[in-house]
């Protein structure tokens, strides 16, 4: 089966600007740790946009080509309404994912708008919450 991973933006930027949050480790360092973790469990895809309506095309696109989606939407976690309507007509499952605790953080980050049509939330693990945003994603196609 395949996973499919989709970052939204500014995660390009991952390991070169604001270590002291979001770290050292690159988006492709985490894609690699990811494939690695998946091993033959289950075929690993990973892609970045800047644009949301880039993303809303993957989600509507997702039910063809994916088992599930796990979905770190960043900033547009807390704006979008096109990505919610996306992920509330998709026929996939969708998990959130986050890098950072985003309920620790500023006020404005405590609210996700698409949590509530995601299967669940992972935040605040680092690199981890890719990892465990696969097992999630293993765990509600296998069970
Ligand atoms: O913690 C996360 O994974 C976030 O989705 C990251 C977003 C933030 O807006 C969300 O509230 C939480 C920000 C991604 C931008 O990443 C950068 C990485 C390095 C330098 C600048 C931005």
């Amino acid at each position: 089966m395949k996973v499919l991973f989709l970052n939204g933006p500014n995660l390009n930027l991952l390991g070169q600007r604001q270590p002291e949050i979001y770290g050292t480790t690159t988006l492709a360092d985490i894609e690699a740790a990811t494939r690695t973790h998946a091993g033959d469990r289950a075929e690993v895809e990973f892609r970045q946009s800047n644009l949301e309506g880039e993303l809303v095309n993957w989600i509507q696109e997702a039910a063809e080509e994916a088992a599930a989606v796990v979905l770190n939407a960043a900033g547009y976690t807390h704006t979008s309404v096109a990505i919610r309507d996306a992920i509330t007509a998709t026929t996939v499952p969708v998990i959130e994912i986050h890098l950072s605790n985003i309920h620790a953080r500023e006020e404005f980050r405590h609210e996700s708008l698409l949590a509530s049509e995601c299967a669940g939330q992972i935040c605040g693990f680092g690199k981890q919450s890719y990892l465990l945003g696969l097992d999630a994603a293993l765990s509600i196609k296998n069970t």
